[in-house]
């Protein structure tokens, strides 16, 4: 295989996996924009995914968000589980939800009180449930706990509640299930989160075995991070389990990837390719909301940037840039790696998609096929999906 011909079937096998509720209405705690035509249930979330991997031939599945796209039973779960097969996608992650009640306000399995731990752990197990019937592989965990004053709570105490809430669901997995834990640096707490970084992830991850792996939300650090940094040690300790990509520029804004700063994205992708992460078990999921543009143009646009980010990773010269490292050539290997982040890589990508059976331009596919016209037009009535419907 030509080294070009090595990329594009690389690019043909990406699968960027979407979230249900990038689909549904979305804001700040200022206001919600609601917009016409959006999704009424998980049914109608799955009919836009349906469209954005139909479009761009690389987002197969689709995450759910537990309880916003709660349905009835085990049955109710696996007739998703087909509608999604009848839309053309499977469904991904399950996204577990303790932040949302009332019960939570000091904590979920962090929390003082064991009733709400208790509480906290049945939701989980429930949500490996509901992975029993839809066939996902995946549970994401994003635990909002932490204290917001010195003295709150005992710090190190919370940590072995954690340990002991997650130990428990581990133990309940599946063989081939997975846990993904996620942290983020603060929000909803001020003072202390009980997993603000990937050190603390990594540390419970390991603890718990190889089911266990760490999430990476790009959106999740203190600024300057350098995010490809973790990315690359990760991997290299094989505790990489997934990415939730989003973009931002001050704290956890959830744009779209790619738009506040492509060139991290390319440098996350290159140690990606670089560590061996793109033909691994890594799930590569956007995790964004959609509040002032068009959703399903924004979910393309950002699975597209996605691809691009891929295509000039994979387009380093690696040979050349190892031959500069080795030689001590600073500018030299700086430029090899500009190189191909400067590459237009556009063209390329339409020829990949033309060769997928895919029309070049997926946004503008997507306009011509009069899919937002239907939705406004038919989804009138009941209440309108949305981040915490
Ligand atoms: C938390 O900020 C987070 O990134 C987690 O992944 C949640 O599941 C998601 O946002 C909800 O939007
Ligand atoms: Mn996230
Ligand atoms: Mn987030």
């Amino acid at each position: 295989m030509t080294e070009l011909a090595a990329v594009k079937a690389a690019l043909k096998t990406q699968a960027v996996e979407t979230p249900s509720w990038a689909y549904g209405n979305s804001g700040t705690r200022f206001k919600v924009f609601a917009q016409a035509g959006v999704p009424r249930d998980p049914w109608e979330k799955l009919d836009d995914a349906g469209k954005v991997h139909e479009f761009t031939g690389v987002a197969p599945t689709v995450a759910l968000h537990i309880p916003w796209d709660k349905v009835d039973g085990a049955d109710g779960y696996a007739e998703l589980a087909e509608h999604a097969k009848r839309r053309g996608v499977r469904l991904g992650a399950i996204n577990s939800n303790t932040f949302q009640d009332d019960d939570y306000k000091l904590g979920s399995i962090c929390h003082p009180d064991a009733a709400v731990r208790r509480k906290a752990v049945d939701h989980l197990l429930e949500c490996v449930d509901i992975m029993d019937a839809t066939g996902s592989r995946d549970l994401k965990l994003w635990f909002a706990d932490g204290t917001n004053y010195p003295g709150q709570d005992d710090v190190r105490e919370r940590q072995d509640r954690l340990a002991e809430g997650l130990a428990e669901v581990y133990e309940r997995l599946g063989d081939d299930q997975r846990m993904l834990l996620e942290y983020k640096f603060f929000e909803p707490a001020f003072y202390t989160t009980d997993v603000p970084d990937w050190g603390t992830a990594y540390a419970h991850c390991l603890k718990l075995g190889p089911k266990a792996q760490v999430v990476v939300d790009t959106g999740h650090h203190a600024p300057g991070t350098n995010i490809e940094f973790i990315v690359a040690t990760l991997l290299r300790e094989g505790k990489l389990g997934a990415f939730d990509f989003n973009s931002r520029f001050y704290a956890d804004d959830d744009l779209m990837v790619g738009a506040a700063d492509p060139f991290q994205l390319f440098r996350i992708m290159y140690e990606v390719v670089r560590g061996g992460g793109f033909t691994s078990e890594v799930a590569f999921m956007l995790d964004q909301c959609h509040n002032i543009e068009a959703k399903i143009p924004a979910i393309i646009r950002s699975v597209m940037n996605v691809q691009e980010a891929t295509a000039k990773a994979l387009l380093v010269d690696r040979e050349a840039l190892r031959a500069a490292q080795l030689a001590g050539d600073v500018l030299e290997a700086n430029a090899v790696l500009m190189d191909a982040y400067n590459t237009d890589v556009r063209p390329l990508l339409a020829e990949v998609r033309e060769e997928m059976g895919l029309d070049p331009d997926p946004l503008g596919a997507y306009r011509r096929s009069g899919w937002a016209a239907k939705i406004v037009e038919e989804r009138v009535g009941g209440k309108q999906a949305g981040w915490g419907a």
